[in-house]
């Protein structure tokens, strides 16, 4: 074997040259892999032997260009000249495929002549997850080999195809034995030799595109079909222009171009900027500075659930997803049969979808035992209330659990934004009590904050942080504080959308502006899905605010038809001259005169304030970084990813922008607008959110306390 550099050897298997890449964690094409890569395919070629495999050690096959090299200085070789090595090859070229083959990594491998790959290995181009395209000839050399419909799904969906699926779209010529793949692709090597037919490259068959010129109906059916799914989102379009091109230019070459062109454009832009943020962000959620990746785990071998309604019966789905066994215990039997049958439900209707197959379905079901008696939980490692919001419930719950669950085992509540020190405080071992709050649909949302409670134990921290990754959720950790990360941010704006109303601003202005920023409902639309008359109270109600009022002549949201907009029998809604004129009376009523607001201030001062409330998060050190709160709001609150997050958007705006408008609105409205210190101090050293890094890690005390907080903010992590 020889070393062709620090990342790539290659050695010579008799008559086969194999060329392997080792450079963790996902042998990504850095510049050093693609400098090997070059310089090992130079020597493979020039060498005494009949073909080359390419192979990677580690975990997976490259999973795509190396993206945090986007924004340093290119250095090395490109991709597309060890492309073109690969390419040139006077020998069959084997790709040897396993985990995953993402992005440039698969482009890569399109060079190659064949593709081999284990059952477990996935394949995709998932560029347009970080707001780009395959910009190296992905989108011209796909549609070569799978078709147009189906490289339109593939890179504006961004998902893995699993072996099985890519050998029946020919992305890969043959399925070899798990933990057998250098032999067999060796061996596959040496067939396609001896075979001694001429070598094809990727790039010279047009078949399957000449099969979809003079149908611009494909991608024009596509576009429609996707509109809904691909609002806001610039890549997936110029994705779907790249395989247009791959059918009408003139030459590969001229379609390789216009994808470069392409590629460029979105790689230079905001959107992509903010979605690889998001990429690394989520990543980074996962450490928790004073919990070392080294904390030992508690091992979590069976589940117990208190309450089987709309969360208890999803958060038993995610571990039943994983094989691990869940106890679902209720108070009455009704109530069990309720949630089972809702589990088995959304189980069937996946597999309808075909994303599981009936025997799945009956396994998973089989996961999940009812039961009416929370004894059962004695031999759970990990228990999750998910039973009414009331605190009282919550004590009377956790003083049981403390009797009945065994020592080490981990007590968790889902509250959405109780006190979890004061449940801790009933149980004799608050060490081992945690909040997991699960975002509803749970078996869907992939959000979980992690609520890190007083006295919560280091192990239990990390034993639920990787738990949840385990279970396929993206985990954050969050301080004891009402409402946590996002429904604390999220109460700011609701009052300021009201306020905005009763100003003279209407609902659907106020849902107009937001929705086109990017999220996908706005407040009231969510209000009246939700139902008005959450928490509404009728023997209370005086009709003091518009839901009041609303809700006393019985729009109640769209399950009554009838809320802040009007729905017909589709449940479209319309904006309601009834709720007009309501709005209207209550601001007469109030002596105040309505007034025209522009979209730019309902943004603002729905915005503004969500912001403002995120740094008091960080200097209380209720959030551990920026980036943690992004992760919250992207992916558990519908902030458009691709405008990063509201601290991530706070920081491209310019927080002296965020600032000055603050304080604009304080003295214009009131102390409700008043900015928080971080703000003003990050603003004083011209500094960024991004740049805000605890002067000592958050603990339980500092989380508590707001110990730490402010001095020496800023280190440029
Ligand atoms: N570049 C740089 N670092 C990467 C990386 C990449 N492509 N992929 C993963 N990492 C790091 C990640 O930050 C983490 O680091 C560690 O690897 C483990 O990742 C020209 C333009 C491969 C499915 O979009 O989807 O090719 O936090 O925790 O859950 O057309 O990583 O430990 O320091 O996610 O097992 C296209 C992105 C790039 C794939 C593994 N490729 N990666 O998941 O581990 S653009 C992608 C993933 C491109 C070309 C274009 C996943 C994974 P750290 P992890 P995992």
């Amino acid at each position: 074997m020889s070393v062709i550099n620090s990342v790539v050897t290659l050695a010579h298997e008799a008559d086969v040259t194999v060329i392997a890449i080792d450079s963790p964690p996902v042998n990504a094409l850095s510049a050093d892999v693609r400098d090997g890569l070059y310089e090992g395919f130079k020597r493979a070629i020039a060498a005494d032997t009949k073909a080359i495999v390419l192979i990677c050690q580690g975990r997976t096959f490259i999973a795509g260009a190396d993206i945090a090299e986007f924004d340093a200085q290119p250095r090395g070789v490109s991709i597309p000249q060890v492309q073109a090595m690969i390419e040139s090859s006077p020998k069959p070229v084997i790709a040897a495929i396993h985990g995953t083959a993402l992005g440039g990594g698969l482009e890569v491998a399109l060079c190659a002549h064949h593709r081999v790959a284990v059952p477990s290995a996935r394949l995709g181009f998932p560029e347009v997850n970080l707001g780009l395209l395959p910009g190296a000839g992905g989108t011209q050399r796909l549609p070569r080999i799978v078709g147009v419909q189906k490289a339109l799904e593939m890179v504006t969906s961004g998902q893995h195809v699993p072996a099985k699926a890519a050998l029946e779209m020919s992305l890969v010529d043959e399925i070899v034995p798990e933990g057998q793949l250098r032999q067999s692709a060796i061996a596959f090597a040496r067939k396609v030799a001896a075979q001694g037919k001429p070598l094809v490259k990727v790039r010279d068959d047009n078949t399957k595109l000449e099969q979809a010129k003079g149908h611009p109906e494909i991608f024009a059916s596509f576009r429609k079909t996707n509109a809904r799914k691909f609002r806001g989102f610039l890549a997936p379009e110029y994705n779907i222009r790249c395989i247009e091109a791959a059918v009408s230019a003139a030459s590969f070459e001229k379609g390789l171009a216009f994808e470069y062109e392409l590629f460029q454009q979105l790689l230079n832009g905001p959107q992509s900027a903010a979605q690889r943020y998001a990429f690394f962000a989520e990543r980074q959620a996962a450490r928790i500075p004073d919990v070392p990746d080294d904390t030992p785990i508690r091992p979590i071998k069976k589940v117990g659930i208190l309450g089987a309604g709309m969360m208890g019966g999803g958060i038993a789905m995610n571990f039943a997803n994983v094989g691990i066994p869940v106890t679902l215990v209720e108070v009455q039997q009704a109530a069990l049969d309720r949630g089972l049958s809702i589990v088995r439900k959304n189980y069937e209707r996946t597999a309808a979808r075909g994303g599981l197959t009936e025997v799945q379905v009956e396994e998973r079901i089989r996961l999940i035992a009812g039961s009416l008696s929370m004894e059962d939980f004695a031999d759970c490692d990990l228990i999750i209330e998910a039973v009414f919001e009331r605190m009282d419930i919550k004590k009377d719950v956790f003083t049981k659990l403390d009797r009945i669950c065994k020592a080490g085992a981990i007590l968790a509540t889902n509250t959405s934004g109780l006190n979890i020190d004061e449940i801790a405080a009933v149980t004799k071992r608050p060490q081992d009590v945690i909040g997991l709050h699960f975002f509803s649909p749970a078996n869907v949302m992939k959000l979980l904050e992690v609520v890190r409670a007083e006295h919560t134990a280091k192990d239990v921290i990390a034993t639920s942080m990787k738990l949840a990754k385990q279970i396929g959720k993206i985990a954050v950790l969050a301080g004891v504080c009402p409402g946590f990360i996002g429904n604390r941010m999220l109460m700011p704006r609701q009052i300021e959308a009201e306020r905005l109303v009763n100003e003279g601003a209407l609902p659907w202005d106020v849902d107009r502006v937001l929705y086109d920023f990017g999220f996908p409902m706005g407040p009231f639309a969510m209000g009246d899905l939700a139902g008005l008359d959450l928490g509404w109270v009728k023997e209370e109600s005086r009709g003091r605010t518009l839901r009041e009022v609303l809700c006393e002549m019985d729009r109640r949201g769209q399950k009554t038809g009838a809320g802040f907009y009007d729905y017909d029998e589709n449940r479209t809604a319309r904006p309601s001259p009834v709720t007009e004129k309501i709005i209207n009376d209550f601001i007469a009523r109030s002596g105040r005169m309505a007034r025209a607001i522009s979209d730019q201030e309902i943004l603002e001062r729905c915005i503004y304030p969500m912001i403002n409330e995120g740094a008091k998060l960080l200097e209380e050190g209720k959030a551990i970084r920026a980036s943690d709160i992004d992760v919250v709001w992207v992916n558990g609150y519908g902030w458009p990813v691709y405008r990063g997050g509201p601290m991530f958007y706070a920081d491209q705006v310019g927080l002296h922008q965020v600032l000055a408008k603050l304080k604009e609105l304080q003295a214009a409205i009131g102390d409700d607008f008043k900015p928080a210190a971080l703000l003003e101090k990050l603003v004083a050293e011209g500094a960024k959110f991004a740049d805000f890094k605890r002067a000592q890690p958050a603990t339980a005390r500092s989380i508590h306390s707001h110990e730490g907080q402010l001095q020496g903010t800023l280190s440029n992590a």
